[in-house]
C-alpha cells in the first residue's frame, strides 16, 4: 500500500494541477445549468473584462430527460454526443471560441464514473434521442453493452453501495443506482478520452470528473494519459489539461483525497464547511481562529486543492457540508465568506452561480431542491436576461455579478503572489490581513463597532473601498480610506452594516 502510493506520486505529470488561466486572471465560475450561448455572451460583456479565468459548465454529454426535468438528470449520461439542454456542439464551439478570445477559459463537468440509473427504462427519451435500455445496460450511442458495466465486479448484496467503510463497493458498486461503467477495461477507457480529446480539440482547457471517489486513481490516470494537449491555437505548447476531481474528503473515511493528488487537483470540501461554521460562529468558532486558515486546518497543500464556499450539490443539501454551508440564501455572510476565501492565498478559488428555486422545508429538508433551471413550458432553459442595474433577471441569482463578489475576483488577481501579511485580530471575530504591499482587507463579525487604526502595508494614498462600493473613473462609490505614510488606516465598520467588512487595494487607489 505505502509502496504503491509513493510510485503514485513519483509518476506525477505536475502540469494537470495548473489551471491554464490567463497570466492575471486567478478564479473561475460554475454558471449551473446555463446555456451555451448565455455563457458566450457572458463571457464577452462580463467575465473578459471583470478579470475572471473561466468558467466550469454543466455537463455537455447526453443525457436522459426525466419527468420535470430535474438539474440532476445533467449526472446521467447517455451517450458523450454534446448534445443537452444547455445547446448543442455548434453552439458550445461558439461558446469556447468566444469564451477563449476574451481570455476565459472553459472546464467541462465530466461524468465518466456511470451511465443513467439502472431504472430509467429503455427508449429514446435522451436529449439527442439516443437508444438506451438501462437493463439490458445498452446505450447505442456509445456505444457501451452489458460487457462494459461492473455489475461482475461490484461484491455489496444490493449491487448499490451499501458500506461506504468499503473502498471496493465505493468503487465498484453503483453510486445511487447509477449504471456503474468498467474502467479498468481499455475499450471505456478509450471512448471517455475519444470525448475529452474531442473537447480539448474544440478548445478546453480541463476538466472536473465528477464522482471521482467512486473511480480508482489509476483508472482515472489511465484516462488522462490518453489525453491530448490543449488546442495551440489559444494554448502554449505542451499545454496539459488541468484536472480537478471530486471527492469529498472530510477526514476520518476509508478513502482520502490524497490518494488523488497523482492525478491533478481535488475539491477540498472542509474548506466551505469549515469557513461556514466561523462565519456563523457555531460550534464556538470566532474568526481570530482564521489565523493559521490553510494546511493547519487539516486541509490538502494549498497546490492540489479546489477551494469553493458552495457547490451545485450542498447548496442545496445534497452532496457534504450539512447545514453550516453558506449560499446566497444567506447573502450577508454568504459575501463575507466568499470575500474571505478571495482575499486568502489557500487554494484555486471557484466561485458558484446559481438560480432561485422556491425552499419548501418538511422537516428540515427541503422538498424543492430537486427543481432544475429557469425553463419555459416545453422545457428549454430559459435565457439569462441582464437587468439596467446589471444583475440578472429570469430567476437567475448571479453571484458572481454582485458588487462585493466581483471586486474581490479583481482583488485576488491584484494581489496574486503576494504573502498573506498584516494579520490582526481583536481576540474575537474582528480580523484583518494583507497581500504583501497590495491589498488588505477588514471584517467585523462581531456583535459592536469598530473603529480601529491598523498597519495595512500598503503605500501611501487615499483608497476607494471595492465592498461599500467600487472606483469609477476618478472617483469613488464607497467609503475612502486614507493609508499614511507609515502604511497605517483607520476603519470604522458598524456591525449593522449591510456589509460589514473593507477591502482596498493598489488598483483602486485614487
Ligand atoms: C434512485 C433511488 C436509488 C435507486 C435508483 C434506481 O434513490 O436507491 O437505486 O433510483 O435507479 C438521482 C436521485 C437518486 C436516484 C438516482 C438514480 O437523486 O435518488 O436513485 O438519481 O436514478 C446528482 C444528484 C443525485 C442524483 C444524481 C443522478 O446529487 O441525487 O441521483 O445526480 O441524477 C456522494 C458522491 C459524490 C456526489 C454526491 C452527490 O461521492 O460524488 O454524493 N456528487 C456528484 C455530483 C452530483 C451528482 C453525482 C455525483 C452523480 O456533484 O451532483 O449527483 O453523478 O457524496
Ligand atoms: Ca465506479
Amino acid at each position: 500500500m505505502q509502496l504503491s502510493l509513493l510510485f503514485l506520486f513519483i509518476g506525477v505529470c505536475s502540469a494537470h494541477y495548473n489551471p491554464n488561466v490567463e497570466a492575471g486572471r486567478t478564479s473561475i465560475v460554475h454558471l449551473f445549468e446555463w446555456r451555451w450561448e448565455d455563457i458566450a455572451a457572458e463571457c464577452e460583456r462580463y467575465l473578459g473584462p471583470n478579470g475572471f479565468g473561466g468558467v466550469q459548465i454543466s455537463p455537455a454529454s447526453e443525457n436522459l430527460i426525466m419527468t420535470n426535468r430535474p438539474w440532476e438528470e445533467r449526472y446521467q449520461p447517455v451517450s458523450y454526443k454534446i448534445c443537452t439542454r444547455s445547446g448543442n456542439e455548434e453552439e458550445f464551439s461558439d461558446m469556447v471560441n468566444r469564451c477563449n478570445n476574451v481570455g476565459v477559459h472553459i472546464y467541462v463537468d465530466v461524468v465518466m464514473n456511470h451511465m443513467t440509473g439502472y431504472g430509467a427504462g429503455v427508449g429514446t427519451s435522451s436529449t439527442c434521442g439516443s437508444y438506451f435500455n438501462s437493463g439490458a445496460r445498452e446505450f447505442k450511442g456509445v456505444p457501451y453493452s452489458f460487457l462494459d458495466f461492473n455489475e461482475y465486479k461490484c461484491k455489496s448484496s444490493s449491487g448499490g453501495i451499501d458500506h461506504y467503510s468499503d473502498a471496493y463497493q465505493v468503487r465498484d458498486c453503483q453510486l445511487l443506482g447509477l449504471l456503474d461503467l468498467a474502467l479498468e477495461k481499455d475499450y471505456v477507457r478509450c471512448k471517455i478520452a475519444d470525448y475529452l480529446n474531442h473537447l480539448i480539440s474544440i478548445g478546453v482547457a480541463g476538466f472536473r470528473l465528477d464522482a471521482s471517489k467512486h473511480m480508482w486513481p489509476g483508472d482515472i490516470k489511465a484516462v488522462i494519459s490518453r489525453l491530448d494537449n490543449l488546442n495551440t491555437t489559444w494554448f502554449p505548447n505542451d499545454t496539459r489539461p488541468f484536472i480537478y476531481q471530486e471527492v469529498i474528503d472530510l477526514g476520518g473515511g476509508t478513502i482520502s483525497a490524497s490518494e488523488y493528488f497523482g492525478n491533478g487537483r481535488v475539491t477540498e470540501f472542509k474548506y466551505g464547511a469549515k469557513l461556514g461554521n466561523v462565519i456563523r460562529k457555531w460550534n464556538g468558532e470566532k474568526m481570530a481562529y482564521l489565523k493559521n486558515w490553510g494546511e493547519d486546518w487539516a486541509f490538502m497543500p494549498s497546490d492540489r486543492a479546489l477551494v469553493f464556499i458552495d457547490n451545485h450539490d450542498n447548496q442545496r443539501g445534497h452532496g457534504a457540508g450539512g447545514a453550516s454551508i453558506l449560499t446566497f440564501f444567506d447573502s450577508q455572510l454568504y459575501k463575507m465568506g466568499v470575500g474571505f476565501m478571495l482575499a486568502h492565498p489557500y487554494g484555486f478559488t471557484r466561485v458558484m452561480s446559481s438560480y432561485q428555486w422556491p425552499r419548501y422545508f418538511v422537516n428540515g429538508k427541503d422538498t424543492n431542491n430537486w427543481m432544475g433551471p429557469p425553463s419555459n413550458a416545453n422545457g428549454s432553459i430559459k435565457a439569462v436576461t441582464i437587468n439596467a442595474d446589471t444583475t440578472c433577471g429570469n430567476d437567475w441569482v448571479c453571484e458572481h455579478r454582485w458588487r462585493q463578489i466581483k471586486n474581490m475576483i479583481i482583488f485576488r488577481n491584484v494581489v496574486d503572489g503576494q504573502s498573506f501579511a498584516n494579520w490582526w485580530d481583536n481576540g474575537s471575530n474582528q480580523i484583518a490581513f494583507g497581500r504583501g504591499n497590495k491589498g488588505f482587507i477588514i471584517f467585523n463579525n462581531d456583535d459592536w463597532n469598530m473603529d480601529i487604526k491598523l498597519n495595512t502595508g500598503l503605500p501611501a494614498g487615499l483608497y476607494c473601498d471595492v465592498i461599500s462600493g467600487q472606483k469609477e473613473g476618478t472617483d469613488c462609490t464607497g467609503k475612502q480610506i486614507t493609508v499614511s505614510i507609515e502604511g497605517f488606516a483607520r476603519f470604522q465598520i458598524s456591525n449593522t452594516a449591510e456589509d460589514p467588512f473593507v477591502a482596498i487595494h493598489v488598483n483602486a487607489k485614487l
